[in-house]
């Protein structure tokens, strides 16, 4: 792409080292603006980096998103050195800002940050076989296990209230009640959908309330496309997107994975007779997940997994529902129905979920008799 002289400024605010050689937008993330950068360096190698706008409408406070990242990335970076694993690639390294700080501001107050890039890697929007989900969830559950004794309360609620169903629901109804009248008519059967659905999908709040289930440092924005795996090995190099890492459920990582990874169809697909839940993907993760977390979860949160995967799709869904009825206002979008399409698709596959629970049940507790 041809980089502008706003651009330029930006890129040059950053400690990258080289000549710039290229910049190439990366399109894959509804939130962010994500740029690959590449610059020549003297030996004639070129070295790569990510340049990131961060999203000012989803995250009002980007330089407590930034101590956040920080904090975590240092945490992670030392529990695998004490592991005597090597944290270069796996890790997220923040490129500093020229003259001091990690957060550059632009001249109209938009925020930027950088990171090294993940090299030999790749992101997928789509698991090709249920054993490379099963490292997605490996890498989920490690990143929960190694953040397991980081102390919660130094992290910023980056996006108050991110998992909150009752509050989702409530901002929910404030859209439908001051939504355009031809968007509200378009989407009467979602809206409807969601309703039936208000308290049921509540439980996992109720239960963090009744203090059955512990908030733990969770990622709380697992999709398979925040994962960087090897090109050559497949296996998971490093958990990236730590703009959402805050005191959650595990039950949010585990749903939120197998929501947008576990369906047989993409986030969007507009043909809904193509979405349903992929049994093998689910127990692909699950086995992953299960494997590296049976013994640091509680019983509780394990016998629950399936429950979050449901919660998960319902609250995504009611997301992508509120934001078409706000008039396409967080979530980037591609066309004008793009949230409505998400919206339908979030539903089939919840309704899918619904109709298979039991057999999510099953192979959950089978994998906690074999990892336990
Ligand atoms: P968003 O919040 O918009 O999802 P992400 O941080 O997930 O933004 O970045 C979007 C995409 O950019 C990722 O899915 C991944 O493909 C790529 N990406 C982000 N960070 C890196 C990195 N450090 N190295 C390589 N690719 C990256
Ligand atoms: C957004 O940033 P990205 O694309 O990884 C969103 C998630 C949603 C997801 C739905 C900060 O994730 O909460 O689950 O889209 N992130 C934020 O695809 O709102
Ligand atoms: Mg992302």
């Amino acid at each position: 792409m041809t980089i502008g002289s706003a651009m330029k400024a930006i890129i040059d605010g950053f400690e990258f080292s080289g000549t710039l050689q290229g910049v190439e937008e990366i399109k894959t993330g509804h939130i962010n603006s994500t740029y690959r950068l590449s610059f020549a360096q003297p030996d004639s190698s070129v070295r790569e980096y990510v340049l990131q706008h961060i999203n000012g409408v989803a995250f009002k406070k980007p330089d407590e998103v930034m101590e956040n990242v920080q904090l975590v990335t240092e945490h992670l970076r030392q529990a695998m050195q004490e592991k005597g694993e090597d944290p270069e690639n796996r890790v997220l390294r923040v490129v500093p800002v020229r003259g001091g700080g990690i957060l550059l501001l632009d001249a109209n107050g938009g925020s930027w940050r950088a990171y090294d890039f993940i090299v030999n890697a790749e992101s997928r929007d789509q698991a090709e076989s249920p054993a490379q989900f099963g490292e997605v969830g490996r890498a989920f559950g490690r990143f929960q296990n190694m953040l397991a004794d980081f102390p919660i309360a130094r992290l910023h609620e980056t996006i108050p209230d991110f998992h909150d169903t009752r509050k989702r629901e409530a901002a929910f109804e404030a859209s439908v009640a001051k939504a355009d009248p031809a968007r509200a008519a378009e989407a009467a059967g979602e809206i409807a959908f969601v309703r039936a659905r208000k308290e049921a999908m509540c439980r996992i709040v109720d239960m963090i309330e009744a203090g059955e289930l512990p908030l733990r440092v969770t990622h709380n924005d697992t999709k398979i496309n925040n994962v960087m795996l090897d090109r050559d090995t497949g296996e998971a190099l490093c958990v990236i997107d730590l703009d959402t890492v805050m005191a959650g459920s595990a039950l949010y990582d585990f749903g939120d994975a197998v929501r947008f990874g576990a369906s047989t169809a993409v986030e969007d697909e507009r043909d809904l007779s193509r979405v349903a839940l992929d049994i093998d993907l689910f127990r692909g993760f699950a086995e992953g997940f299960i494997a590296e977390t049976a013994r640091g979860l509680t019983e509780t949160e394990l016998l629950n997994l399936p429950l979050g995967a449901l919660v998960m799709t319902y609250e995504v869904g009611m997301r992508f529902l509120t934001d078409y009825l706000d008039g396409d206002v967080y979530f980037r979008t591609a066309y004008s129905d793009h949230n409505l399409v998400r919206a339908r698709c979030q539903f089939k596959l919840l309704s899918d979920m619904e109709r298979r629970r039991g057999e999510m049940d099953a192979i959950v507790r089978e994998l906690i008799e074999k990892y336990r």
